[in-house]
């Protein structure tokens, strides 16, 4: 029966028509709902790790016991997962297993663009990329079996536009999950120096016979049309290689690594000028050169970052100016800001006023470091606030500066690397500040469960760790909670943080509003008492506005849009915002 269904969801459907057993996967945008949709199936095991290094050596262990195993991770999850993911193309597999990653060119919601080939290239494992949402399907149901008969792990990448938009997908026949043997098998999966050695000559042999399979293979096809111009392409920039260039010959790739090279000589001799599109790095240009074949247009013509689009590739043939994209003048600024009433908004309220360097990290409190909080210096990856706070404060002591680091951190992203971090600090004596907003769930990507959740992905209720006793457990002596909606107790609490010598550690505790879907009553504003001094717009909320009132502009609350936090009420100092009577708004 055809479904109309995006990537992730083809993806995740591929999985259970293929026999799958076991996915694993850890949140990031434009992968996180495959695994969500693989919850949805119901008849397929599945799970978040804290971590990608954590979802993928759990499918190691999957298919090593025999089941067909799927982990799902962005681009930047792979950097956690690859020491794993470096070792594994040595081991092999058992039963077949796909790394699935989801690049974001354009980087609609990342820190970085990273381009994954590279992965692919660099760990010497195949690697499939679809252009719609029926070639997702289709390439999870031939991942596993290219898995399986080269004994080896196999990416499967998407890009955001594969991944988010839909198109018709005809599924095929369901497997039954046939779990095989649990072998042990000492040389195949303990990777001494010994066994290694014997293994890395085996993954060069292995990359051999992919190369051979991949001149065969109808995952990459030559589209023959006018031979004026040829086209070698991959993935979304196909749809947009058809779109531009109706008329052009097209070889898609489907496999892109490793490449056909005798096909990709084949059709360069069959066309007089050759053109390679691909999104980001120059994967397929540097390889094709290297066979000493005459790109004319490549990166020469075409960017390295961002999307490519028809337009950019009408341009890049001379067929257009290329489209500029101009802002439209006049329109007011939306940038991205905190829900009305997280409790983020009080914390960086405070941040901001006393002007301390707050080591960030990944997710809905990023946006602290925003105009007007401007209340975050440095933002690397997943877990380094806490670790990088440390080398600023051993650094600062070296040079005499008396200033304590503040590192910001979520739940998610704490029990994702932020603990090593902070054992990292208690054994090497740190003078730091963390405060972990801990609102039971990885808000930044759409509230999916974590270990502080209570709740598995499968919706089952299970351990809820909590944090306070696992940071003590680490080494730290000093831990306190925090009420990030009380401005006055923020502001004591983190003074009494950056007073105290040594690692110092605030919890707060507030669920996100989002997740749980908590409304409280607005606030509302006597204009008799406001006089526009306007310091509540400090919060920054999008609920606040000003209104003309006589020769002034007074405040007024939206009470579509206002939460009832009250953290704008406690900046007010002529008693003009009151909480609707009966109502406790500052503690949600
Ligand atoms: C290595 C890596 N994996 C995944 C992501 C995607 N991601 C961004 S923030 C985030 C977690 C945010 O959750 P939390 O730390 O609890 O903070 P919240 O957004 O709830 O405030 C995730 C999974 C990423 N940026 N990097």
């Amino acid at each position: 029966m055809k479904k109309i269904i995006s990537g992730n969801e083809a993806i995740a459907l591929g999985f259970g028509d293929s026999g799958g057993v076991f996915a694993s996967g850890y949140p990031g945008t434009p992968s996180t709902e495959t695994l969500e949709e693989v919850a949805r199936l119901g008849d397929v095991y599945c799970e978040w790790a804290p971590n990608e290094k954590v979802a993928l050596e759990s499918v190691i262990g999957g298919s090593i016991a025999g089941g067909r195993s799927l982990s799902t991770m962005k681009h930047v999850g792979v950097n956690v997962a690859a020491d794993a993911l470096l070792t594994l193309t040595y081991t092999g597999v058992n039963a077949g297993l796909i790394l699935m990653v989801s690049d974001d060119p354009g980087m609609h919601s990342s820190q970085n663009e990273q381009d994954s080939r590279n992965y692919a290239k660099f760990a010497k494992v195949p690697m499939l990329d679809p252009s719609d949402s029926q070639e997702a399907y289709d390439m999870v149901r031939a991942g596993f079996e290219i898995s399986e008969e080269f004994d080896t792990p196999l990416m499967l990448r998407t890009t955001t536009r594969i991944s988010h938009a839909k198109g018709v997908v005809v599924p095929g026949e369901k497997i039954t999950p046939k779990i095989g043997e649990w072998v042990k098998d000492v040389p195949k999966y303990v990777m001494l120096p010994n066994f290694g050695k014997l293994k890395h000559i085996e993954v060069e042999a292995r990359l051999l016979k992919l190369q051979e399979f991949a001149e065969t293979t109808p995952l990459n096809r030559i589209e023959m049309a006018d031979t004026e111009l040829g086209i070698i392409t991959s993935g979304v920039a196909y749809q947009h290689v058809r779109e531009a260039c109706p008329n052009a010959s097209i070889l898609k790739l489907g496999l892109v690594h490793p490449l056909p090279e005798q096909k990709i000589r084949e059709f360069a001799g069959s066309v007089k000028r050759l053109m390679i599109v691909e999104e980001m790095d120059a994967i397929f240009e540097e390889q094709i050169r290297a066979m000493g074949i005459d790109v004319e247009i490549g990166k020469n013509k075409l960017p390295l970052c961002g999307e490519i689009n028809a337009d950019i590739i009408r341009a890049a043939l001379g067929e257009s100016e290329g489209v500029v994209a101009t802002p439209v003048e006049g329109l007011p600024q939306r940038p991205p800001v905190f829900c009305p009433s997280c409790a983020h908004r009080g914390l960086f309220t405070i941040l901001s006023k006393l002007k301390v360097f707050v080591s960030g990290d990944i997710g809905c409190y990023t946006l602290g470091a925003l105009p007007p909080m401007g209340a975050m210096h440095s933002v690397i990856d997943m877990g380094a606030s806490i670790s990088a706070a440390h080398g600023m404060a051993k650094v600062n002591a070296i040079a005499g500066r008396d200033e304590k680091p503040v590192a910001v951190i979520g739940d998610s992203t704490f029990f994702h690397s932020g603990i090593t971090g902070l054992l990292s600090m208690a054994y090497n004596a740190g003078n730091a500040l963390v405060i972990i907003m801990d609102n039971r769930t990885t808000g930044m990507t759409g509230g999916q469960e974590n270990p502080g959740s209570g709740v598995t992905l499968q919706g089952v209720p299970t351990r809820q760790v909590e944090i306070a006793p696992l940071v003590k457990a680490l080494g730290i002596d000093n831990v306190a909670e925090l009420n990030a909606y009380d401005l006055k107790e923020t502001e004591a609490a983190i003074k009494k943080g950056l007073e105290t010598p040594g690692p110092y550690v605030l919890i707060d505790k507030n669920p996100c509003i989002l997740r749980y879907k908590i409304r409280k009553p607005a606030i509302k504003v006597d204009q008799e008492n406001c006089t526009g001094c306007r310091a509540c717009l400090k919060v920054a909320c999008m609920a606040l506005g000003l209104t003309a009132s006589g020769d002034k502009q007074k405040v007024r609350v939206d009470p579509n849009v206002c939460n009832g936090c009250g953290v704008c009420a406690q900046m007010c100092k002529f008693d003009a915002m009151h909480a609707i009577e009966g109502e406790n708004n500052a503690n949600l």
